[in-house]
Protein backbone atom coordinates (compact mmCIF):
# COMPACT_ATOMS: atom_id res chain seq x y z
CA UNK A 1 0.00 0.00 0.00
CA UNK A 2 1.50 3.35 -1.01
CA UNK A 3 1.54 6.45 1.17
CA UNK A 4 -1.60 8.60 1.15
CA UNK A 5 -1.39 11.50 -1.31
CA UNK A 6 -0.95 15.05 -0.08
CA UNK A 7 -4.62 15.69 -0.87
CA UNK A 8 -5.78 12.72 1.19
CA UNK A 9 -3.61 13.96 4.04
CA UNK A 10 -5.23 17.40 3.78
CA UNK A 11 -8.69 15.83 3.79
CA UNK A 12 -7.75 13.78 6.85
CA UNK A 13 -6.62 16.94 8.65
CA UNK A 14 -2.94 15.92 8.77
CA UNK A 15 -1.93 18.95 6.69
CA UNK A 16 -3.78 22.22 7.31
CA UNK A 17 -5.91 23.55 4.46
CA UNK A 18 -9.51 24.70 4.62
CA UNK A 19 -11.96 22.34 2.90
CA UNK A 20 -14.01 24.88 0.94
CA UNK A 21 -16.71 22.49 -0.25
CA UNK A 22 -17.53 18.84 -0.27
CA UNK A 23 -19.85 16.59 -2.24
CA UNK A 24 -20.47 12.89 -1.79
CA UNK A 25 -17.32 11.91 -3.68
CA UNK A 26 -15.22 15.07 -4.02
CA UNK A 27 -13.88 18.04 -2.12
CA UNK A 28 -12.22 21.38 -2.85
CA UNK A 29 -9.32 23.40 -1.43
CA UNK A 30 -7.38 26.53 -2.42
CA UNK A 31 -4.19 25.93 -4.41
CA UNK A 32 -1.15 26.74 -2.28
CA UNK A 33 0.49 28.61 -5.19
CA UNK A 34 -2.34 30.46 -6.96
CA UNK A 35 -1.91 31.21 -10.67
CA UNK A 36 -5.11 33.31 -10.93
CA UNK A 37 -7.17 35.48 -8.56
CA UNK A 38 -9.31 32.40 -7.91
CA UNK A 39 -7.37 29.13 -8.04
CA UNK A 40 -9.03 26.15 -6.44
CA UNK A 41 -8.47 22.41 -6.67
CA UNK A 42 -11.37 19.98 -7.03
CA UNK A 43 -10.34 16.49 -5.97
CA UNK A 44 -12.04 13.09 -5.82
CA UNK A 45 -12.03 11.55 -2.36
CA UNK A 46 -10.71 8.34 -3.88
CA UNK A 47 -7.04 8.10 -4.87
CA UNK A 48 -7.88 5.36 -7.35
CA UNK A 49 -7.33 7.53 -10.43
CA UNK A 50 -3.94 9.07 -11.09
CA UNK A 51 -5.03 11.39 -13.88
CA UNK A 52 -8.05 12.61 -15.82
CA UNK A 53 -7.70 9.95 -18.52
CA UNK A 54 -8.03 7.18 -15.94
CA UNK A 55 -10.87 9.02 -14.20
CA UNK A 56 -12.91 9.65 -17.35
CA UNK A 57 -12.54 6.02 -18.44
CA UNK A 58 -13.10 4.54 -15.00
CA UNK A 59 -15.86 6.69 -13.53
CA UNK A 60 -17.52 9.21 -15.86
CA UNK A 61 -20.09 10.08 -13.19
CA UNK A 62 -17.34 11.10 -10.79
CA UNK A 63 -15.82 13.17 -13.58
CA UNK A 64 -19.18 14.91 -13.99
CA UNK A 65 -19.35 15.45 -10.22
CA UNK A 66 -15.99 17.25 -10.35
CA UNK A 67 -17.17 19.51 -13.16
CA UNK A 68 -20.37 20.29 -11.28
CA UNK A 69 -18.45 21.17 -8.12
CA UNK A 70 -16.09 23.37 -10.15
CA UNK A 71 -19.09 25.18 -11.60
CA UNK A 72 -20.62 25.78 -8.17
CA UNK A 73 -17.32 27.07 -6.77
CA UNK A 74 -16.72 29.39 -9.73
CA UNK A 75 -20.09 31.02 -9.05
CA UNK A 76 -19.38 31.30 -5.32
CA UNK A 77 -15.83 32.62 -5.63
CA UNK A 78 -16.06 34.53 -8.92
CA UNK A 79 -18.50 35.56 -11.65
CA UNK A 80 -19.28 32.00 -12.70
CA UNK A 81 -16.84 31.75 -15.59
CA UNK A 82 -13.86 29.50 -15.14
CA UNK A 83 -11.10 27.49 -16.74
CA UNK A 84 -10.70 23.84 -15.82
CA UNK A 85 -7.18 22.40 -16.13
CA UNK A 86 -6.02 18.83 -15.60
CA UNK A 87 -2.25 18.62 -15.85
CA UNK A 88 -1.64 15.11 -17.16
CA UNK A 89 1.83 13.67 -16.81
CA UNK A 90 5.05 15.15 -15.44
CA UNK A 91 5.98 16.82 -18.72
CA UNK A 92 2.69 18.73 -18.51
CA UNK A 93 3.43 19.90 -14.99
CA UNK A 94 1.57 17.24 -13.00
CA UNK A 95 3.20 16.84 -9.60
CA UNK A 96 0.47 15.11 -7.59
CA UNK A 97 -0.70 11.78 -9.02
CA UNK A 98 -4.10 11.83 -7.35
CA UNK A 99 -6.29 13.30 -10.06
CA UNK A 100 -7.42 16.89 -9.46
CA UNK A 101 -8.88 19.74 -11.46
CA UNK A 102 -7.48 23.24 -11.25
CA UNK A 103 -10.37 25.74 -11.24
CA UNK A 104 -9.04 29.10 -12.44
CA UNK A 105 -11.20 32.20 -12.42
CA UNK A 106 -10.94 35.96 -12.40
CA UNK A 107 -8.67 38.06 -14.61
CA UNK A 108 -8.26 35.37 -17.28
CA UNK A 109 -9.41 37.44 -20.27
CA UNK A 110 -5.93 38.32 -21.54
CA UNK A 111 -4.56 34.83 -21.16
CA UNK A 112 -7.14 32.73 -22.97
CA UNK A 113 -5.91 29.64 -24.78
CA UNK A 114 -6.69 29.35 -28.49
P1 LIG B 1 -0.32 19.60 -10.34
O1 LIG B 1 1.02 20.28 -10.52
O2 LIG B 1 -1.25 19.79 -11.53
O3 LIG B 1 -0.16 18.15 -9.96
O4 LIG B 1 -1.04 20.35 -9.15
C1 LIG B 1 -0.73 20.14 -7.82
C2 LIG B 1 -1.11 21.37 -7.09
O5 LIG B 1 -1.22 21.09 -5.72
C3 LIG B 1 -0.12 22.53 -7.22
O6 LIG B 1 -0.68 23.57 -8.00
C4 LIG B 1 0.11 23.00 -5.80
C5 LIG B 1 -0.92 22.24 -5.01
N1 LIG B 1 -0.44 21.84 -3.71
C6 LIG B 1 0.64 21.05 -3.45
N2 LIG B 1 0.79 20.87 -2.12
C7 LIG B 1 -0.23 21.56 -1.54
C8 LIG B 1 -0.61 21.75 -0.18
O7 LIG B 1 0.01 21.28 0.78
N3 LIG B 1 -1.72 22.54 0.04
C9 LIG B 1 -2.44 23.08 -0.99
N4 LIG B 1 -3.52 23.82 -0.67
N5 LIG B 1 -2.11 22.91 -2.28
C10 LIG B 1 -1.01 22.17 -2.54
Amino acid sequence: MSEPSIFTRIRNGEIPSEILAETENAFAIRDIAPQAPVHLLVIPKTEEYRNVVELAAGDPELMAELVGLANTLAAEHGDGDFRLVFNTGPNAGQTVFHVHAHVLAGGLEEKSVG
